[in-house]
């Protein structure tokens, strides 16, 4: 009896330390476990010990289960945040020009352990863009616009004040205390843990820039009391590498600065903005520079004045040049009222002004030309712009590929866009320097204040891939996920080659069953998670609407952007690609309706119909859903209880969500083309009627709600 009394102990205390150990994702990709004292390898540095080095060096003494390990900063080491890692069989070395070479030296060689990797030969890197950067939309309040991962871990009003929800079990850096009462200095010591965490984790993948707010910029971010913050933010970022830069409102000289103006041409709104600089940068001497979204979607800019974005950029360039500051001008632009073709507006408005911007102007431009779609081209500004610095801005947070409740992978989706910035008569240039100017890649990011981060676990890929894309755009998807994967799951070989298979799939099912074969923007009326082909209410512009997008009439689907009968729009494009586009036969089917108006019945390369082919696609898309949903299923052995069983409903709700976008885009196509469905296409499971009735009412829709959708 007592031994049973035992042993019933023995089992309750062995499941708390199996609790103990549970993962909640916190740790991302960074789970190695901690070297006990007596087991730290031996590091020599050599070169300047700055903070950036000495970080190098306890990350190593922590983390590495190796030989010894030189990390040495020399002035012939490689430049531009390069590296070399070679082993020369009495230690490991680590070298380069500077101390943030190594340090991304020293993540480098810990992923390699991660995974299991021999050092073999010299590994020898250098980052393809210098400036790798990551847009929080973080609005001072604390809550962060299309994020689907809590609240913002940089900004909070009174009532956000940093609770319980953003306690981390942070592992690999100093937790100045935990956050047991509400006592100020806690609560401070406490966000700069989740800063550090946010830098290493950054910095481990070799982002090296953030811009901490909303691009909708508040024109108090500019005040006293939001630069204070920006400074202890940046000093805790430093000595990762990581600069700050903020989002900053055009008319701040009007809204904080007293003046009756924000005309860029003013004589005293110039000086303001130059004084503002000299401010920030007596601050922060490192400080980046300014993102600026400007005459876009109600944010004031210059044209306000009957002034020009050159205007505008130029003189915030003016600025912020004394001090090597730098201006990221998006040119994610369309009319204030209805206009021409959205898709086209930005290259009507930008390229007037192409090579006028000044020298420390970089024009960011999304990837595609209207907004984040699952597929969409690429945006022709990309390709068009010949002696402006551009750069791509990618979204990391699935504002349109099912927020934090699908597990989509975005890599390929970016470097679809990069393949095709390849065509030879375009003249990209956001991976080449224009003069000396900076090369520079963005991301809007997905983090919050969730324990993992993302909201999702599988979210944390997307972060992840970002940052290994802005280093090396030629990793292929498959790299990196089976990086990811290893490291923040299993190495498992069968986990990795299964979820690795899913995970790169994933983002073109998404396409199947939301929007395939060039369709977009056929989003619901509130919020951008479920579908609505058919939402048009009246008095509301109808380039927010789906039915401007998809145009679907009796005689077929898709928006004829071609030069002859529609909007011209793949003029903008190179020949090669013009050529490509413009044409119905030669147009790749997968962005058909894209750039055409399509009949029902064209004949595809298959031989099937446009209908037939539209049907059968959403219905391969559910299938693929599905069957992640099964994979998922039988990955439990390999992953914790936890993470697995979050994932697994998810995965469940993604392929529900399959079936309802579907079901509500066939059904409501079908309307129109009056054609049966094919052999193949299952039996729907929604009826269109009850699904035009439902309205799913919350804007930053959580897996908390998943039970509430149809
Ligand atoms: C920050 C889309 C999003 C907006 C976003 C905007 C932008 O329209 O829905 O939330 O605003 O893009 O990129 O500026």
């Amino acid at each position: 009896m007592m031994k049973r009394k035992y042993a019933v102990l023995a089992l309750i205390l062995l499941l708390c330390c199996f609790e103990a150990k549970a993962e909640d994702g916190s740790r991302l990709w960074l789970r190695t476990e901690k070297n006990a004292q007596q087991e730290q390898p031996k590091v020599k540095m050599s070169g300047k010990k700055d903070a950036t080095l000495r970080l190098a060096c306890d990350e190593i003494h922590q983390y590495w289960k190796g030989k010894s390990v030189v990390l040495t900063v020399k002035k012939n080491g490689k430049t531009r945040d390069g590296f070399d890692i070679f082993d020369d069989s009495r230690a490991v070395r680590i070298e380069s020009a500077s101390s943030l070479g190594v340090l991304y030296g020293a993540y480098t060689l810990l992923r390699m352990q991660a995974m299991g990797q021999p050092i073999q030969g010299t590994i020898s890197e250098t980052p393809c863009y210098d400036i790798r950067i990551l847009n929080h939309w973080d609005n001072p309040n604390g809550t962060v616009e299309r994020g689907f991962a809590g609240r913002s871990i940089f900004w909070h009003d009174a009532l956000s004040a940093p609770s319980g929800r953003t306690r981390r079990a942070v592992d690999g850096v100093t937790s100045a205390s935990t956050p047991q009462d509400n006592a100020p200095q806690k609560q401070d010591d406490h966000l700069v843990t989740i800063w550090k965490a946010y830098a290493r984790a950054n910095a481990s993948i070799g982002i090296n820039a953030t811009v901490l707010n909303n691009v909708n910029a508040k024109p108090l971010m500019l005040g006293d009391e939001k630069l204070q913050e920006t400074k202890r933010i940046a000093d805790v970022l430093r000595p990762y590498g990581i600069k700050v830069y903020l989002s900053v409102n055009f008319a701040s000289p009007k809204a904080i600065g007293g003046l009756s103006t924000a005309d860029p041409l003013d004589p005293d709104v110039r000086r303001w903005w130059k004084e503002k600089a000299n401010d920030i940068y007596r601050m922060i001497p490192d400080f980046g520079g300014f993102l600026v979204k400007a005459n876009s979607e109600g944010e004031p800019g210059p044209m306000d004045y009957g002034r020009s974005h050159v205007d505008g950029a130029n003189m915030l360039a003016e600025a912020l040049a004394p001090h090597g500051g730098i201006v990221m001008w998006r040119a994610f632009v369309y009319s204030a009222k209805e206009g021409s073709d959205r898709a086209a507006q930005a290259v009507e408005e930008f390229m007037p002004y192409d090579g006028q911007f000044a020298e420390n102007v970089i024009i960011q431009i999304k990837n595609g030309p209207v907004d984040f779609q699952p597929r969409e081209p690429i945006s022709p500004l990309l390709l068009a712009m010949k002696q402006t610095q551009t750069m791509i801005e990618v979204q990391i947070t699935q504002e349109y590929l099912g927020e934090s409740v699908h597990s989509v992978f975005l890599a390929p989706m970016w470097k679809e866009c990069f393949d095709v910035a390849k065509a030879p008569d375009g003249f990209a240039n956001f991976d080449k320097h224009i003069g000396n100017r900076k090369t520079a890649f963005a991301g809007v990011a997905n983090i919050g204040d969730s324990r993992n981060w993302c909201g999702s676990d599988m979210a944390q890929a997307n972060w992840y891939a970002f940052g290994r894309l802005a280093w090396n755009p030629d990793l292929s998807n498959e790299q990196i996920a089976r990086e990811f994967l290893s490291q923040t799951f299993s190495t498992n070989p069968v986990f990795v080659t299964e979820m690795t298979h899913v995970l790169c799939q994933s983002r073109e099912s998404c396409v199947k069953y939301m929007m395939p074969l060039g369709l977009h923007h056929i989003f619901a009326g509130n919020h951008h998670y479920g579908p609505e082909p058919w939402y048009a209410p009246k008095g509301v512009r109808a380039d927010w609407l789906p039915p401007y997008y998809h145009k679907a009439d009796a005689n077929g689907l898709g928006f004829d952007r071609t030069v002859e009968t529609g909007s011209g729009a793949t003029k903008q494009y190179p020949p090669s690609l013009y050529n490509k586009y413009n044409d119905l036969n030669s147009c790749p089917e997968n962005l058909l309706l894209w750039f055409h108006h399509v009949a029902w019945n064209h004949r595809m390369h298959s031989g099937k119909t446009l209908w037939d082919m539209l049907c059968l696609t959403y219905e391969e898309g559910v299938r693929e859903a599905e069957a992640f949903a099964d994979t998922w299923r039988n990955m439990k052995q390999y992953v914790d209880a936890d993470r697995w069983e979050a994932l697994m409903k998810r995965y469940d709700r993604q392929a529900r969500d399959a079936w309802w976008w579907r079901d509500a885009c066939v059904l409501y196509f079908q309307t129109f083309s009056k054609l049966p469905l094919p052999d193949g296409f299952r039996p729907a499971k929604f009826k269109l009627d009850d699904l035009k009735r439902y309205r799913l009412v919350m804007d930053n829709y959580t897996a908390a709600d998943m039970d509430k959708l149809p």
